[in-house]
């Protein structure tokens, strides 16, 4: 029996390198080691305000992309958080066994009550539970995320061993797997890639875009003109050299930084033919899924199917030893 292994993303907009190279890639490296479970995360995604109008084309444009990216349905269930309701109705549990204290202490929830000073819901502060309920809905043991995550992961934890405490053995303890790439620094070079700061590179952006974005990026600023040396260590575009480009090329680029031997636009030009050159077949093969719909659509329909009876299972258990179930799981006739 392969451990199970579960990861969600957010409908919230384009999925980026930060994503790919901090999630995405690792979840289809780990494709055949694990049973791996992956969801849409659309409760999630309603926690900061959203057009209801956009929401079906980005879970379309999410899982499109996460299968065009290799994420193979054949090799792993993918489907929709919302299409399972055990999802909620464990969170709401789980609820009851989380301190307040530790939600407050939550990173993630303090620099989002930053950003979205105006909408500072209880979804956004209860978010971490859900993360949880999500994971432990399905036993999962495994659980590969970027480095803002594991905060949360550690939460799960801590909800699994109070809950497993208080009404009995259910729930594992699931253990973060971070990727060689926990943290990619977005184009401003001060804060992780995301979404909501739009500092990002697009899986889906054409070469023109992603030259565009790229050459604007900020590198080393004591490099202020191209015959000052730099410090390719403290340079944002080095690091992600390090993800698409060749052993030789890293070298080139390091070595030309420190020599002044190279500018930052030779070094970012490289760099974008690189990113380009790995992006591109999935850009094609995205294109071709958003030409049939109905194949993705049918991806997360199958996938659903087999989380709700995996959560279906978990919660009779669950209530059980909540003493909450009252018979009405095992003799229906006597409700
Ligand atoms: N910059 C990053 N570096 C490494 N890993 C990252 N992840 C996200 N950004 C980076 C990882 O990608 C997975 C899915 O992310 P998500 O869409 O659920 O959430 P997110 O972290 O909220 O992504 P954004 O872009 O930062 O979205 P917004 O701006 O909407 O909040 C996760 O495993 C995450 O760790």
């Amino acid at each position: 029996m392969k451990k199970r292994l579960f990861s969600g993303i957010q409908p919230t907009g384009e999925v980026h390198i930060g994503n790919y190279l901090g999630a995405i890639k690792n979840w289809i490296r780990l494709l055949d080691q694990y049973d791996c479970i992956f969801s849409i995360v659309d409760y999630h995604a309603i926690t900061v305000e959203l057009d209801p109008r956009e929401m079906p084309q980005n879970i379309m444009h999410v899982a499109t992309v996460n299968i065009a990216a290799g994420l193979d349905p054949e090799r792993s269930t993918l489907f929709l958080q919302s299409h399972v309701p055990e999802h909620t109705e464990l969170a709401w549990i789980f609820n009851t066994v989380t301190p307040i204290g530790h939600l407050e202490r939550m990173t993630q929830f303090k620099e989002k009550a930053q950003l979205y000073k105006h909408n500072i819901n209880a979804g956004l502060f209860d978010y971490p539970v859900l993360q949880a309920a999500d994971i432990l809905l399905y036993k999962a043991e495994v659980v590969p995320v970027g480095e803002d995550q594991v905060q949360h992961i550690e939460l799960s934890r801590e909800i699994s061993r109070k809950f497993n405490t208080r009404y009995g053995e259910v729930f594992p303890e699931p253990q973060e797997l971070l990727s060689d790439a926990p943290r990619i620094m977005g184009l401003d070079a001060k804060n992780k890639m995301s979404k909501s700061l739009n500092n990002y590179i697009g899986l889906l952006e054409s070469p023109e875009a992603i030259w565009k974005k790229l050459s604007v990026a900020v590198t080393d600023p004591a490099r202020k003109k191209r015959s000052d040396p730099g410090t390719p260590e403290i340079c944002n575009i080095y690091h992600l050299h390090r993800y698409f480009s060749s052993p030789k090329e890293i070298d080139w680029s390091a070595q030309g930084c420190r020599t002044a031997g190279i500018g930052c636009l030779e070094c970012k030009k490289c760099l974008s033919d690189n990113i380009i050159k790995e992006l591109t077949p999935i850009r094609e093969k995205a294109k071709e899924l958003f030409d049939n719909p109905d194949s993705v659509q049918d991806v997360l329909r199958r996938g659903a199917e087999r989380c709700k009876e995996i959560a279906q299972e978990t919660m009779k258990e669950v209530k059980s030893k909540m003493g909450l179930h009252l018979g009405l799981y095992t003799e229906p006739s006597k409700i």
